[in-house]
């Protein structure tokens, strides 16, 4: 990243056009086809740099996973002073009704940004239909949208603007202009701090944060739920060996429904773990994944070599095959590192 880069972070729920809005700007984002979430790390584009991050309604990781992935790469640009110029959210209006899931990922984006950032966010609604007749009831939710407590009104009042991205690059251009003319009325083009980052930035870890707070009390909430199952499932127990006839099968099932509730509440205590880190060692965890990624790749392509030499009829020596993956390799890098993204 340059000096005079302008870095907006592009967020929202799997499928709702992260990486298609991104590759209005850049043709090298890939977009997603399916519903498992393709965005698998945050990636950065250069010059207008469009930051595409996971949502928190993965189908692969924990919400707390994907705060402690979001968070550690605003953590780390923070403190190197990158600021962000602007945020895209963005809502798929095709869902029929903003429940569940896409309402749980809202409110977190709202935590994430913190009030005092609603200037320079931006509310996107995407994947709007091309029929009329579909579109009467998509404006009818866009409205409801804008104009509910539960939903954007609260941040729209705090100078989030909502947005109609229906016309491809054209509205996605409008968007990032909006966002860029904000940064330069409202923060002189120096960019904001999202809460989170300075929460974080503050020594708070991230169970500390707001988002994380939100994340902590969703886990309490589960943690509960299966612990008063346990506690059926345990009484439910006592009555079926007190029985006069004992039904084996059915104390099996009970004791196996017993390990896997056990083994989904381990898995909720260790979420929580994994939300006490601070900036320190959220930095040293994530270079130490971003390290075993690096060593699977290398692994992958040395398995990429043998294979080619493996499937060559008149062989093929180890130097050429390195040769060819390393130029697939340095073409693809070049691809991921932006080359030809700029736009604005
Ligand atoms: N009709 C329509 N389809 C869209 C729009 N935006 C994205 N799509 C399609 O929706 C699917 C998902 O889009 P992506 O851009 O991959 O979504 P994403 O937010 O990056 O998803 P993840 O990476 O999984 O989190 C793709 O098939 C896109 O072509 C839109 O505005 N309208
Ligand atoms: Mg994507």
């Amino acid at each position: 990243m340059r000096e005079g880069d302008a870095v907006i972070a592009v967020m929202g729920m799997t499928g709702s056009g992260k990486s298609t809005f991104i590759s209005y700007f850049c043709d090298t984002a890939a977009a997603g086809h399916g519903l498992r979430s393709v965005t698998a790390q945050v990636e950065a584009h250069v010059s207008l740099i469009l930051v595409d991050t996971p949502g928190f309604d993965d189908t692969t990781r924990s919400d707390t996973e994907v705060l402690r992935e979001i968070a550690s790469w605003l953590a780390v640009t923070y403190a190197h002073d990158i600021k962000l110029a602007g945020v895209v959210y963005l809502h798929g209006i095709q869902m029929p009704r903003v429940g569940g899931p896409a309402h749980t990922n809202m409110r977190l984006f709202r935590d994430l940004c913190g009030d005092e950032s609603m200037a320079s966010v931006a509310l996107v609604t995407t994947h709007w239909s091309r029929s009329s007749e579909e579109r009467v009831a998509q404006q009818q939710r866009y409205d409801e949208l804008v104009s509910d407590d539960a939903f954007w009104r609260g941040m729209v009042q705090r100078g989030a603007r909502a947005f109609k991205h229906d016309r491809g690059p054209m509205s996605a251009r409008r968007i990032v202009e909006h966002l860029l003319g904000r940064d330069a009325e409202v923060n002189d083009g120096r960019g904001i701090g999202l809460r989170v980052q300075r929460e974080i930035a503050g020594g708070a870890t991230l169970d500390r944060t707001a988002v994380g707070v939100a994340i902590e009390a969703r886990i309490e909430a589960m943690q509960a739920a299966y612990e008063s199952q346990l506690g059926d499932l345990r009484r439910e127990l006592d009555d079926a060996r007190r029985a006069t006839q004992v039904n084996e099968r059915n104390i099996d099932e009970i004791v196996e429904e017993r390990r896997a509730l056990e083994g989904r509440l381990r898995d909720e205590q260790r979420k929580r773990r994994r939300l006490r880190v601070d900036l320190e060692r959220l930095h040293q965890e994530r270079s130490a994944d971003l390290q075993r990624e690096a060593e699977n790749v290398s692994r992958m392509l040395e398995e990429r070599i043998a294979a080619i030499i493996a499937e060559n009829p008149r062989g093929l020596d180890q130097r050429v095959a390195r040769e060819r993956v390393q130029r697939e390799r340095s073409r693809r890098r070049r691809y991921k590192q932006g080359q030809g993204c700029f736009v604005m």
